[in-house]
């Protein structure tokens, strides 16, 4: 009892991280490198975010300080973000085995209103590190080595997988650190809450219609689910993750490929939703088996509660064998 009283110390994202690495005696600590890098990028675009910048610095600079840190940690070779039209190729006397796509504030026409943004990342491992090409970052979702997201908002909190299932760490501003509050989060096989922009309706599939119409007038006489739709991905990925549900960007009329990027978006969280025990789907395959061809390419998504989208699957099973 007395050893536990004396390692007992709270479990902070480092330790956490380099308690994963110890897993594999081979490994260099290269990720838990890399990591740190992108654990201070969370930091310092909280505190920027808090300081309350105005939109289109706070999104210029986040970008910046990511691939700044990105680029420095030694650890990556291909960077690729929502915020520049090219992939960066990192300075071969820089270059590390790692490839990171992100999006440095997700969300971020929401600042104004004070609604919850974030940082969306996902991270493989490149191809043939004598031979980087934009390959290493159009590879399927399912070969991602982590994945994950930090939230800025009433408190900053990062939620990340290795693929041993999701852990939430909240930043303690006094201590400068993330310390674990959600450990091993798993999502409930079944929610109550849909979360789409209605707004987009009159333009939806017949599965997206059907399926909507069911969450409200359910046929079994169980009760109707609650719409919830925050418009920030983050916030509304954070509550399908601790509370379930589904949440729906589809396809429209207008957007044949609905509006979320593939690899900074629907790549990460997919990753993160199937590690909580969900699914992830595009109306055609499963989310993580996609396999992008441009680096800024969208997919509709559906991901959430195991069962919740069990059901969009059949609606679109119906109606790809109608069509
Ligand atoms: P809509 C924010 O602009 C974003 O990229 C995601 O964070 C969010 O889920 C989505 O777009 C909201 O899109 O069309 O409903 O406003």
């Amino acid at each position: 009892a007395a050893e536990a009283h004396q390692t007992d110390l709270m479990m902070t994202i480092m330790r956490y991280v380099l308690t994963e690495q110890s897993k594999n005696p081979e490994s260099r600590g290269d990720f838990t490198i890399l990591l740190s890098h992108i654990v201070f990028g969370c930091k310092f675009v909280a505190s920027a975010v808090n300081k309350g910048e105005e939109q289109k610095k706070l999104d210029v600079l986040s970008n910046e300080v990511f691939i700044k840190a990105l680029v420095s940690s030694g650890r990556t070779c291909v960077l690729v973000s929502e915020e520049d039209e090219e992939a960066t190729f990192v300075d071969p006397a820089l270059r590390g085995k790692y490839c990171v796509c992100f999006d440095p504030l997700d969300g971020s026409s929401n600042i104004d209103c004070g609604v919850s943004i974030g940082t969306i990342f996902g991270i493989y491992m490149i191809k043939d590190k004598d031979n980087v090409t934009l390959e290493d970052v159009l590879q399927p979702g399912k070969d991602m080595l982590a994945a994950g997201y930090c939230m800025y908002g009433s408190s900053c909190t990062l939620v990340l997988s290795t693929g041993n299932g999701v852990n939430g760490f909240t930043l303690d501003p006094s201590l400068g650190e993330f310390i674990l509050t959600h450990p091993d989060i798993k999502m409930p096989k079944k929610g109550k809450i849909y979360s789409v922009n209605e707004g987009n309706a009159k333009n939806w599939d017949k599965a997206v219609a059907t399926f909507v119409d069911k969450c409200k007038y359910p046929e079994d006489g169980s009760s109707p689910k609650s719409l919830r739709y925050i418009g920030s991905m983050v916030a509304d990925i954070h509550r399908t993750l601790l509370y379930g549900g589904i949440f729906l960007y589809p396809a429209d009329k207008k957007n044949p490929n609905g509006k979320l990027r593939v690899l900074y978006e629907v790549f990460p969280m997919s990753f993160l939703i199937e590690e909580a025990g969900g699914q992830a789907f595009t109306g055609k395959e499963r989310a993580l088996d996609l396999v992008p061809t441009k680096i800024h390419e969208r997919s509709p998504v559906f991901l959430g509660s195991y069962d919740d989208v069990e059901e969009i699957k059949a609606l679109y099973a119906e109606q790809a064998k109608s069509s």
